[in-house]
C-alpha cells in the first residue's frame, strides 16, 4: 500500500503545517503500514483556519439557505459515488469491516440528503403580537464559526452530522478530527472541497489534541465548539467553553445496557445483544456493555452468547470474512486488557475471551478476543466505567423493576435497549430509562439521522446530534417585531394599568 500524504485544507488551499512537522496514521490490523502521514498542526495553523473561516462566514451566512443546502445535496452525490473508496479507506485506517465502513459513509450519506432539505425549512414561527398593526415572528440565526472536533470511530459519519447541519445553517467550520484517522478526513473533507463549497467555508486543521484541539477550544475567535469523545476531554472543552464564552454541544461517554427479561425472544435478544457489545468491536459509544439478564433466562442465554461469542471471526476489516476488527490503537488495547486484571481483581468472571490475540496474523495488529465477564455486579469498575473494546459484563437480575434500577444506575446516558413481549413492560421502560435513547426489541446501536442523537447525565450538556435538533446546536433565535402601525405603540406591559 503506498502511503497517502495529508494536508490541511485553509482558505481553499491544501497546505502542510507551519513547522512541516508530520505524523503517521497506521492500520489498526497491521501496525507496521503506515496509512497516511499527516502534519503534526500548531496555533498558528489554527489561527490561519480561524481567520480565513471568520472571513468567509461574512458572505456565507447571506447566501440563501436552499443555496447552501444545494452543496451539502452535492456532498451527498460525490459521497455515495466514492462510496466504496472511502469505506475501503476507513477499513484499513480504522479498522471497521467492509460492510460496517461501508455503512460510516452511508451515514454521511443520509445526512447530507436530510440537512440539505432542511435548507428549504429551517422553519421559525410567526405568531399574533399582543398589539395592533404589529407582525411577530422567530427566525434562526447562524452562530458563526465552528470548531468542530471528532472521534476516529466514525470517521466519515460524525464529521458529517457536525458539518452538514453547521454549514446548512450559514455558519463556517473548521473540522479537527482525531489523529488516528487523519486519512478518512482528508478524503471527507475532498468532497466538501469538489462540491464548491466557496474558500474557508470548510477547514481542515489535523494535528493532535493537546495542541490543535486546545488551540480551537481557547481561540477567542471561535463561537460554538461540538465536541465527541472522551467524558475527560469532554469536561475540559466544556469548562474552557464556559471560561471562554462560547457555545458547546458535548457528546461523550456511555455504559449501555440492553436488558433481556425471561418473556422475551432469545433469539432475537441474542442476534442483538451479539451485534450491540461486538459490533465495531465495541468501539461505538452506543455499544453494549453491559448485558442485564432476567435469572430465569441467564444461563440459557449465557450458553447461548457464550457460543455465537467463540465463533466470532477476528481479521483485518477489508478481509471480506471479517466479523470484529482491531481496536484502533496500541493505547486503547492496553486499557482494554488492564480492564481484564481490574475484573479478575473484583471477582468478575472472564467466561470467553479476556486477552489480546496472538493467532498468526493477528499478533501484527491490535486485537483483542471477543470478551464475557460473568457474575458482575452493578458496584465493579466494569460496570460502571466506558471501555470501549469487545467486552460485555453480564449481571442478573431478579425483576423488571430491578433491571431497570440497575440500567440506570450509571452516571451515563446514551443508548439502551429491553428485550420484552410484554407490551406494558415495554411503555414502563420507555418511561422510566434514562437515557438519550432507547430501543424496544432492538440492540443499543443503529441510530437514524433524522431522529435527535444524543445523551442525558455526564453523556452530554443537554444538546442532541443529528435530526432537527441538530439546527439548535448551531443556530440562536431571533424574535423579530415589525410595527405598522406608524406610530409608537408601548408593548402591553408598559400600557396597560
Ligand atoms: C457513535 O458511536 O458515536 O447509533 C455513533 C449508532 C450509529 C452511530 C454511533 N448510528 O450505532
Amino acid at each position: 500500500m503506498t502511503t497517502l500524504t495529508c494536508q490541511n485544507y485553509l482558505d481553499g488551499q491544501w497546505l502542510d503545517a507551519f513547522t512541516k512537522n508530520t505524523l503517521d496514521s497506521c492500520n489498526p490490523a497491521l501496525v507496521s503500514e503506515v496509512v497516511a502521514t499527516f502534519p503534526r498542526s500548531q496555533a498558528e495553523d489554527v489561527d490561519k483556519a480561524v481567520a480565513a473561516a471568520r472571513k468567509a462566514y461574512i458572505s456565507w451566512r447571506k447566501v440563501p439557505a436552499p443555496a447552501r443546502a444545494e452543496y451539502i445535496f452535492r456532498v451527498g452525490e460525490l459521497l455515495l459515488q466514492h462510496k466504496e473508496e472511502l469505506a475501503q479507506l476507513i477499513s484499513r485506517e480504522m479498522g471497521k469491516p467492509l460492510t460496517e465502513a461501508r455503512g460510516d459513509v452511508q451515514e454521511g450519506i443520509d445526512c447530507a440528503f436530510y440537512s440539505a432539505g432542511e435548507g428549504r425549512r429551517l422553519f421559525g414561527v410567526t405568531t399574533p403580537s399582543e398589539m395592533p398593526n404589529k407582525f411577530a415572528m422567530t427566525v434562526r440565526m447562524p452562530i458563526g464559526v465552528c470548531a468542530l472536533i471528532t472521534p476516529w470511530n466514525f470517521p466519515v459519519a460524525i464529521p458529517c452530522w457536525k458539518a452538514m447541519p453547521a454549514l446548512v445553517c450559514g455558519n463556517t467550520v473548521i473540522l479537527k478530527p482525531a489523529e488516528d484517522t487523519p486519512a478518512c478526513a482528508t478524503k471527507l473533507v475532498e468532497i466538501f472541497a469538489a462540491a464548491g463549497l466557496p474558500p474557508g467555508v470548510i477547514n481542515l486543521v489535523h494535528g493532535v489534541g493537546e495542541e490543535v484541539g486546545k488551540a480551537l477550544v481557547e481561540h477567542p475567535d471561535i463561537d460554538l465548539v461540538s465536541f465527541t469523545g472522551s467524558s475527560e476531554t469532554g469536561a475540559y472543552v466544556g469548562a474552557t467553553c464556559g471560561r471562554t464564552h462560547k457555545r458547546v454541544c458535548l457528546e461523550m461517554g456511555g455504559k449501555n445496557a440492553q436488558v433481556v427479561m425471561e418473556d422475551a425472544d432469545l433469539e432475537l435478544a441474542l442476534d442483538g445483544a451479539v451485534w450491540g457489545a461486538f459490533g465495531t468491536t465495541g468501539q461505538r459509544c452506543t455499544a453494549t456493555s453491559r448485558l442485564i439478564l432476567h435469572r430465569d433466562i441467564k444461563e440459557q442465554f449465557t450458553t447461548m452468547l457464550y457460543e455465537r461469542a467463540a465463533k466470532l471471526r477476528l481479521g483485518a476489516g477489508y478481509d471480506p470474512d471479517t466479523e470484529i476488527g482491531p481496536i484502533i490503537n496500541r493505547r486503547q488495547l492496553q486499557r482494554v486488557n488492564e480492564y481484564m486484571h481490574i475484573a479478575r481483581a473484583e471477582g468478575a468472571k472472564i467466561l470467553i475471551g479476556g486477552e489480546i490475540a496472538r493467532d498468526g496474523l493477528l499478533k501484527e495488529g491490535n486485537f483483542f478476543l471477543p470478551t464475557i465477564l460473568d457474575n458482575v455486579t452493578p458496584e465493579m469498575r466494569v460496570a460502571r466505567e466506558e471501555i470501549f473494546g469487545p467486552v460485555v459484563a453480564l449481571i442478573e437480575v431478579n425483576s423488571f423493576e430491578e433491571a431497570i434500577a440497575i440500567l440506570n444506575d450509571t452516571k451515563y446516558g446514551l443508548s439502551s435497549s429491553v428485550y420484552t413481549r410484554n407490551i406494558n413492560r415495554a411503555f414502563a421502560a420507555m418511561r422510566d430509562i434514562e437515557a438519550g435513547i432507547t430501543y424496544i426489541n432492538g440492540p443499543t446501536i443503529g441510530a437514524e439521522v433524522h431522529l435527535p442523537f444524543g445523551g442525558v447525565k455526564q453523556t452530554g450538556n443537554g444538546h442532541r446530534e443529528a435530526g432537527t435538533t441538530a439546527l439548535d446546536v448551531f443556530t440562536e433565535w431571533k424574535s423579530v417585531y415589525v410595527d405598522f402601525s406608524g406610530s409608537l405603540q408601548r408593548a402591553q406591559i408598559d400600557n396597560r394599568n
